[in-house]
């Protein structure tokens, strides 16, 4: 698979120095600008910070990169035509010269081919609610399930059916542990009453497990749920009347598929104020400074 490495990346991976991949569909359809571009800025300096090469995977042109330089973190935030690029649409992209973020499912995809085996992102997709008939299953679900990596989210978005997402994980052999929980975090909240997890305490609880699940060629992903901070949290009994009226208004308005999720992000930063934006913020940061732990018990 041609991909095109940043220099900083191309150097970590023939160093064996840590690296930490981070998706960008997050960044293009998941917040507003500028806040995505100071979002994006700050995980990889958090990474940097911490010694390890941050590798923000996109479609540039048609071309896989992995590690972006400045002005393709700006591009990626900016461009209104930037598509949303999953794992099934990697060869149109690439064929059709797409420029595009790169979804959970996609970023995995790219950053197993590169050998990086952690991957921090804000909340996975899961069950849509109402897929009884919309059957909206995210592909991220499948790609966890093919592909052996660490990882590490703050559950499942809160939009979904989450008891629905965590029985799917189950189905497909996914490990899922919970990071100082055994409770499955709701994104913006803390606890969803899905409180079945194993719980581990320590980044080197999870490089331990990942190891053996490669040790057993499990073939799926360990992923580490960690829940959004304290002070960040919106209590799931506010935001749960939002993500209601954010779904009816999808509803009506026929969204539906890959437009869904952005869509569903969007009416609640607006019906929030802003403050889902700043916990959408502050769970992925969250994230990416466990998942730069982990990165590093692993190296
Ligand atoms: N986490 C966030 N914001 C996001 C996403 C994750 O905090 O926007 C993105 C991821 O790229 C994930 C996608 O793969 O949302 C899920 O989209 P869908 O439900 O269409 O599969
Ligand atoms: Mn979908």
């Amino acid at each position: 698979m041609k991909i095109q490495f940043s220099k900083e990346v191309k150097t970590a991976l023939k160093t064996g120095a840590p690296i930490l991949a981070l998706e960008s569909t997050i960044i293009a359809h998941g917040m507003p600008y500028p806040d995505n571009v100071e979002f994006a800025l700050t995980a990889e300096s958090i990474c940097r910070q911490q010694g390890v090469a941050s590798a923000t995977i996109a479609i540039i042109n048609g071309e896989c990169c992995v590690g972006l330089e400045r002005p393709q973190i700006e591009f990626i935030a900016k461009d209104e035509s930037i598509k949303k690029v999953s794992r099934r649409e990697l060869g149109i992209a690439i064929s059709k010269k797409w420029s595009g973020g790169t979804t959970v499912s996609a970023t995995m995809h790219i950053a197993h081919q590169s050998g990086i085996s952690v991957f921090s992102t804000g909340g996975i997709g899961g069950v849509h609610r109402g897929a009884k008939r919309s059957f909206d299953i995210s592909q991220d679900l499948t790609a966890l399930a093919q592909i052996p990596m660490i990882v590490v989210s703050a559950g499942a978005k809160a939009v979904l059916d989450l008891s629905k997402t965590l029985e799917t994980l189950e189905t497909l052999g996914v490990s899922v542990v919970g990071f100082k929980t055994n409770e499955f975090p709701a994104f913006y909240s803390r606890s969803s009453g899905l409180c079945d997890l194993f719980r581990i305490e320590s980044p080197g609880d999870a490089t331990h497990i990942y190891r053996k699940n490669m040790e057993i060629k499990l073939g799926a992903s360990t992923l580490v749920v960690n829940p959004i901070p304290k002070k960040n949290e919106i209590p799931i009994g506010e935001i749960e009347k939002i993500i209601d009226y954010a779904i009816k208004d999808a509803r009506i308005k026929k969204i539906t598929g890959k437009k869904l999720t952005p869509f569903l992000l969007k009416e609640i930063v607006k019906k929030t104020n802003g403050r889902s934006l700043e916990a959408n913020k502050a769970l992925a940061l969250n994230n990416v400074r466990l998942g730069v732990k982990i990165v590093h018990q692993l190296s």
